[in-house]
């Protein structure tokens, strides 16, 4: 019954971390929920997938190059990695993302085979969790309801930027405009623990 549901983390990296250079304010809180989540598909044998900005030095992006963010993720350092306590499985799926110099990428649909991987596994519901909720997560969730899958947004796993007070909960709406659910992780693990459909009905 949930053969066709996967999990997808976005961005849960050092660098959206407190202490990180592009933090989100309480980015870090996330990890705990999303953890008990990633636990709850592991026993379920369900799809993992983990997006990862994973910027070359001089991405198009950063201050640098003229573009709108601080130096963040840059490939293969310290404020790329994930954060420390999140529950990385070794057969989890990770997509990396603007990974070339001259082209941004908030979402983990945009130039990665993302979607072709869900497809594979006949997916056709994602459950999504993570950072930023106004920029990389509502890509994420507007380029899978584009795409063609039904999407749950886990309300206490994701934190927003915050450029505007307000881009969040903006993003928010946006994203349930176009078809996105919102639930708490909490139901969403008891659910799948009992093996009630997560989607559609709830
Ligand atoms: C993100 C800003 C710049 C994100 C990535 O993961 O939401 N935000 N790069
Ligand atoms: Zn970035």
């Amino acid at each position: 019954m949930m053969t066709n549901l996967a999990l997808v983390v976005v961005d849960v990296q050092n660098d959206f971390c407190p202490g990180g250079s592009l933090s989100v304010k309480h980015g870090d809180k996330v990890v705990g929920h999303i953890n008990a989540m990633i636990e709850r598909f592991e026993s379920e044998g369900l799809p993992i997938f983990f997006t990862r900005d994973w910027h070359p030095a001089d991405h198009c992006s950063f201050h640098e190059q003229g573009g709108i963010w601080p130096p963040h993720c840059v490939r293969e350092t310290k404020g790329a990695k994930f954060h420390t306590n999140l529950r990385v499985p070794a057969d989890a799926t990770i997509i990396s993302k603007a990974t070339k110099a001259d082209k941004e990428a908030y979402s983990g649909f945009d130039g990665t085979d993302l979607s072709a991987r869900l497809k594979a596994l006949r997916v056709t519901r994602v459950i999504v969790g993570g950072l930023a909720t106004d920029y990389c997560v509502k890509n994420t969730v507007l380029d899978a309801l584009h795409d063609g899958f039904e999407v749950m947004i886990l309300k206490d796993c994701i934190k927003g930027v915050e450029v505007r007070k307000g881009d969040s909960a903006q993003a928010i709406q946006e994203m349930k405009a176009n078809g996105a659910v919102m639930i708490q992780s909490k139901d969403a693990v008891n659910k799948l623990r009992r093996r009630v459909t997560v989607l559609s009905s709830s």
